[in-house]
């Protein structure tokens, strides 16, 4: 059996267990809403920022003279670190204490400097900061979340770039599902699924944004987000930590290409939600060595679907039901190839 995928469809996605509803079809209908705004171009500095070096933080702190990545604890962090563990055994009513930190992460000094902007080698310093958080972090929880909620669309509250770590005594729910299933996928065929549909996507290249000797960048076959990418090592690793030197210096190269087609897409900022998934450090309490099943993977999530200023909704029967898209992860993937992955558009305008 096959299926005609110019007419609707639903794609399975293996890694969450989740369909999505794909809607080609639909890309025909008119559109009569709003376009792109110009955007303000933003100072390297700017003095009623909280995370510019020098400047005071919301709660009476002051940043250092930071010269490269900055790393704080959050202070106003959304985990605790308390002794007392509670949990309660009401099966309807369940519910355990959370134990976990929160850290910010300033990627540069540079106020207007968001990633694809920055030199290759002030990325690595941020692949660096983030493996060194990741050992670190490692040593005493289970898990450790890498994030950045990118532009004021995404809820960001602060234009200075910057990310966040979240580690946390528990594995939260969408990296419990990511260890989950590869973990069946490798009981069923007895090698990795990341690493088997590395395979697939670079032999097929319909959906590959962006590939290096190391990382391969590709519109997921069930992405639910118009422009959703997949960022995937080509060598079998589990976390951050297991990175060495030319593989930090691969997904640098990687980031910056695949953030710039992102801004030159809609030649705009990109907003996006953009998290590392890595392998559990505790499973119970008990350490997990290197799991074979696992591959370190990052997702990113942005909202927007036609231009600067016109996002897609996770609303009505994507809320209710299932998430639905029209544009096809292959045309999303297109689109991304047809725009420079070298040649930053501000840096055209320059
Ligand atoms: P966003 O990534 O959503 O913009 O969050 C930035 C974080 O920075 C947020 O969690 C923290 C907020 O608590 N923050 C500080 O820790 N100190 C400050 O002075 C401002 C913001």
């Amino acid at each position: 059996m096959s299926v005609d995928f110019a007419k609707p469809h639903r794609r399975y996605n293996p890694l969450s267990g989740r369909w999505v509803q794909v809607s080609p079809h639909r890309l025909d209908r008119p559109w009569q809403g709003e376009e792109a705004e110009p955007e303000e171009p933003a100072p390297s500095y700017d003095e009623d920022c909280y995370l510019c070096p020098g400047n005071t933080r919301n709660n009476g702190e002051v940043n250092p003279d930071y010269k490269g990545v900055y790393v704080f604890e959050n202070d106003f962090p959304a985990l605790l670190d308390p002794d007392d563990l509670g949990a309660t055994d009401d099966p309807l009513f369940q519910a355990h204490t959370t134990k976990g930190v929160c850290r910010v992460i300033c990627f540069s000094p540079d106020h207007s400097k968001t990633l694809p902007l920055l030199a290759l080698d002030e990325i690595r310093e941020v692949v660096d900061a983030w493996c060194d958080q990741t050992a670190e972090l490692g040593e005493r929880f289970a898990s450790v979340q890498i994030f950045e909620n990118k532009g004021a669309m995404m809820g960001c509250s602060n234009p200075h770039p910057h990310g966040q770590i979240w580690a946390t005594g528990h594995v939260p729910d969408e990296v419990y599902s990511a260890d989950c299933s590869q973990d069946d996928y490798y009981r069923d065929f007895g090698r990795s699924m990341l690493l088997d549909l590395v395979d697939r996507e670079v032999e097929a290249a319909e959906r590959v944004v962006e590939v290096n000797d190391d990382w391969l960048a590709i519109v997921p076959y069930w992405a639910a987000w118009p422009f959703q990418t997949l960022l995937l090592p080509r060598f079998p690793t589990a976390r951050l930590t297991g990175l060495d030197d030319p593989q930090r210096e691969a997904l640098a190269a990687i980031f910056k290409a695949l953030t710039t087609r992102y801004d030159n897409l809609f030649k705009t900022s990109f907003p996006y939600s953009m998290g590392w998934h890595q392998a559990p450090f505790f499973d119970d309490g008990r350490p997990v060595e290197n799991p074979e099943y696992f591959q370190l993977h990052a997702h990113f999530y942005p909202p927007l679907l036609r231009s600067a200023s016109v996002r897609k909704f996770m609303v009505g029967y994507e809320m209710l039901a299932e998430p639905q898209r029209d544009l096809t992860p292959e045309r999303a993937a297109e689109m991304l190839r047809a725009v420079s992955g070298k040649q930053h558009y501000k840096e055209l305008a320059a």
